[in-house]
């Protein structure tokens, strides 16, 4: 009998990790976290639950830089805002801080209705990368690439002067997490080998003792 099996943590490890393989492939698990926008911070002209953000009110921030400013409360480089949306004037926006694992993707439903007279802008901000949402509506996704403590922004400026009102409206914010099998399933099956490996080396020794 001991002969037969004179391995049983190797017979038991190839089965057990090849059949954690096959069961991670064919059902992969996505998390997806809802992100509550009640939670962000606000400067400028936003709304109570954080889902509208308006440019041209007597209720928005000036930009360009400085202590009160849109750029100092995104944590964004005025330079850089002002080279991505040129001649930008006042606006408001919201910000969160979030811990962030390699492959996390960012995303939200987004609807943009514009002052007619000049092209206010609506943009995202991650860390210091400002992108701008362009067109009337869309999804917007970002896939962080390394892991970290990130700020993320939303908001609206006017641009060439301070007055008609755009309107940015924000849902369905979620961070989907990476699946399983890429990342949480080579830990799992290791740690369950272990697991396996003490309960047979046991089992072999009582066995050896009788
Ligand atoms: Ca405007």
């Amino acid at each position: 009998m001991l002969t037969t099996f004179k391995n049983p943590l190797l017979t038991l490890g190839i089965a057990l990790s090849s059949g954690l393989t096959s069961i991670a492939i064919s059902a992969p698990a996505y998390s997806a976290t809802f992100v509550d926008l009640n939670t962000f911070n606000s400067i400028g002209d936003v709304n109570s639950n954080k889902t509208v953000i308006n440019s041209g009110s007597s209720n928005t921030v000036l930009t360009g830089g400085g202590g009160d400013s849109l750029e100092n409360f995104l944590g964004i480089n005025a330079v850089d805002f002002q080279n991505t949306i040129s001649d930008n004037q006042y606006g408001s926006a919201i910000t969160n801080t979030f811990n962030i694992n390699t492959g996390d993707m960012f995303s939200f439903e987004w609807q943009f209705i514009q002052d007619n007279q000049y092209p206010d802008r609506a943009f995202v901000t991650i860390a210091n990368n400002i992108q701008l949402l362009t067109g009337n509506s869309g999804t917007y996704s970002y896939t962080f690439t390394s892991p970290g403590i990130y700020n993320i922004g939303i908001g609206v400026v006017d641009v060439a002067d301070s007055s008609g009102t755009s309107t940015l409206a924000v849902s369905n914010v979620k961070i989907v997490a990476v699946p399983w099998e890429t990342d949480a399933l080579p830990v799992l099956s290791s740690t369950m080998l272990f697991g396996i490996g003490v309960w047979a080396k046991r089992k072999y020794a009582k066995n050896s003792k009788s």
